[in-house]
């Protein structure tokens, strides 16, 4: 079964929903770059300040900056020994040569979904500061049971800065400008790339991301 694992879509394909869902059948550490920007922005730090004003226009964070946050995670004792699991990294052509000399990846699932979906994912989707479960106010499986809290440890639930319909726009923008190079350069590596449909109920594109995943 793969250990390295590249989760690469567009925003709000999912990635961090099927993120959870590998979690509990492998012990892999989920590594999700915009969590960990999104912490730092959250507790002021120096990458924090600088990445706040990129995330907030759509833009990528510098290459620099994120090859670093995720070089160090990587590089702990949990992620060498369970695995890893990226998502939302790499998103750009560097980034993926950055990655390839530091660790060699089993499999890039790329979850394949369009546009015209993805617009309300992002407007209805709430989040959990405190255990980061996701959650979809439009959608009956992923809302919450009580309005507004997490079912899990009741706290308010918040949405991000960057979910909203100007913003949205400029990332999902960003994202074709980039995604190509990244699948082109994944592609090039025979069974490298695995798809799956983003656009089937939860439970299917569960199914279909373990079959893909061996
Ligand atoms: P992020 O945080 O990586 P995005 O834009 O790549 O942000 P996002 O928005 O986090 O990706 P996702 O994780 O793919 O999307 O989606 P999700 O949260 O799991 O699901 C979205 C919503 O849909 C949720 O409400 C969920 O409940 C619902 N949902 C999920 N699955 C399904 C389904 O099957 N069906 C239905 N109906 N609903 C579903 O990056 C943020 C910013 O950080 C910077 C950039 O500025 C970026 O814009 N950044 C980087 N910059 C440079 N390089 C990098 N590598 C960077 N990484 C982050
Ligand atoms: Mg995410």
């Amino acid at each position: 079964m793969a250990r390295s694992i590249v989760l690469f879509g567009a925003p709000g394909a999912g990635k961090g929903t099927l993120a959870e869902k590998i979690k509990k059948i492998m012990p892999v550490v989920h590594v999700s770059t915009g969590d960990l920007l999104r912490e730092n922005v959250r507790s002021g730090t120096d990458v924090g300040k600088k990445a706040k004003e990129f995330m907030d226009q759509g833009k990528l964070v510098p290459d620099d900056i994120v090859i670093a946050m995720v070089k160090e995670r990587i590089s702990k004792d949990d992620a060498k020994k369970n695995g890893f699991m990226l998502d939302g990294f790499p998103r750009t052509l560097e980034q993926a040569q950055a990655l390839d000399k530091v660790a060699k990846m089993d499999a890039v699932v790329v979850i394949d979904i369009k546009k015209e979906d993805l617009k309300k994912r992002i407007l209805g989707r709430r989040s959990c500061p405190t255990c980061g479960k996701i959650y979809n106010i439009y959608n009956e499986q992923l809302m919450p049971k009580k309005a507004g809290f997490c079912n899990d440890d009741n706290t308010p639930l918040i949405q991000r800065d960057d979910d909203n319909e100007v913003t949205f726009e400029k990332r999902w923008n960003t994202y074709l400008g980039q995604s190509d190079g990244v699948i082109n350069y994944y592609s090039k590596m025979p069974g490298m790339v695995r798809h799956v449909d983003g656009t089937r109920t939860m439970a299917i594109t569960e199914a279909e991301l373990k079959k893909v995943l061996g």
